[in-house]
């Protein structure tokens, strides 16, 4: 098996979205959406650059149903769905991405996520991966056919490498088929798939 080194110092993790209403009694669990936890808190350790989006809606967001969207009210701004799931290690997060806070505008890329508790400069994801002189990401978390996809797709779009933790990843699956039509699409547009076994710490 290919063993792929993380340089602690190019290399960031990237956690999409690991939160409650997204995990297994959330209003909107993805399916084993919680068995990415463990994955994620085993290769964190090999990365000094780690980093956290969240979904962030307020309550009469645009994509709730009673909203005219298409998904259950989830992630509502300070409520107990848009934590990170209690089994999460949070502490090598060193900053959190928030998207989704416009009203009226669906985010699923990571890259919509605004630094909102930062005070100093580049609150924009893409900038702090700028400022710190990362050049390839590693993307684990959820969902796979949203939020995952998006970030993807825009990471590389950007110039980054991007690299997708399988085993650290889980779909809603709307349709059967949608987490492998994303993972062939992340595919197609230049990411590469590796499983956290085969990930070695440069240090
Ligand atoms: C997501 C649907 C709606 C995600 C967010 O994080 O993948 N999916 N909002
Ligand atoms: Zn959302």
């Amino acid at each position: 098996m290919k063993k792929v080194e993380v340089n602690k110092e190019t290399d960031a993790l990237i956690i999409v979205d690991l939160q409650n209403d997204f995990c297994p009694g959330g209003s909107l669990a993805v399916p084993d959406g919680d068995k990415v936890v463990p994955v994620v808190n085993l290769v964190a350790h090999s990365f000094d650059h780690v980093f956290a989006t969240k979904d962030w809606h307020s309550e009469n967001h645009c994509s709730f149903r009673e909203n005219g969207g298409d998904w259950p009210s989830h992630c509502v701004d300070d409520t107990d769905g848009c934590e990170f799931y209690p089994d999460l290690n949070t502490s090598p997060i060193k900053e959190v991405f928030y998207k989704g806070f416009q009203i009226d505008k669906d985010d699923y890329s990571g890259f919509a996520g605004f630094a909102l508790d930062s005070d100093g400069p580049c609150p924009w994801l893409e900038d702090r991966l700028g400022m710190h002189g990362i050049k390839r990401i590693f993307v684990v978390g959820l969902a796979t056919d949203y939020c995952v996809k998006a970030t993807v797709l825009d990471g590389l779009k950007l110039g980054f490498e991007v690299v997708v933790i399988e085993d650290g990843i889980r779909a809603v699956n709307v349709n059967l088929d949608d987490g492998d039509k994303a993972i062939q699409e992340m595919k197609i547009a230049g990411a590469t798939f590796v499983t956290s076994s085969q990930l070695v710490s440069s240090s």
